[in-house]
Formats: structure tokens, sequence, C-alpha cells
């Protein structure tokens, strides 16, 4: 299991937070999802076998969000 922090921009209510949090979750491999509105982050907790950070960017950044490390 690998955990990162992903920097997110764009969102600015909690219903982009939850479209972050459905976004990451859709990945296979992800395990878990935290995103914090307010502080413009979300934690992952994923399989790296399975998946990576530039997939989880890529799935933030196809629903109108900016993510970064
Ligand atoms: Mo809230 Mo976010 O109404 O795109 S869902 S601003």
């Amino acid at each position: 299991m690998q955990n990162i922090t992903l920097t997110i921009g764009g969102m600015t209510c909690q219903g982009c937070a939850n479209g972050v949090s459905r976004a990451l979750k859709s990945v296979a491999g992800v395990e878990q999802v935290q995103v914090d509105l307010a502080a413009h982050r979300a934690e992952v907790a994923f399989d790296a076998t399975q998946t990576n950070t530039a997939a989880l960017i890529e799935a933030v950044e196809d629903v109108g969000f900016e993510a970064s490390l």
C-alpha cells in the first residue's frame, strides 16, 4: 500500500470535493480516499501494483480539477 497527499485545485464547494473523491475511488487499486475541501488536499491510499500517482492525478484532472503532488 502507498499513501500520497495530492494538492487539489479548483474545489469550491463540498460537491466538488465529493466529485474528486468519487473520481479517485473509481480508479482500480484505490483503497481509501479522504478529501479535505478547506485544505485543498486529497489523501489517497492505493495498491501500487495496480495504479500510480500519475493515473490518480489524471483521474482528478479528467473531472475538471487540478492535482499535483
Ligand atoms: Mo459546487 Mo463544484 O455547487 O464544481 S460542485 S462548485
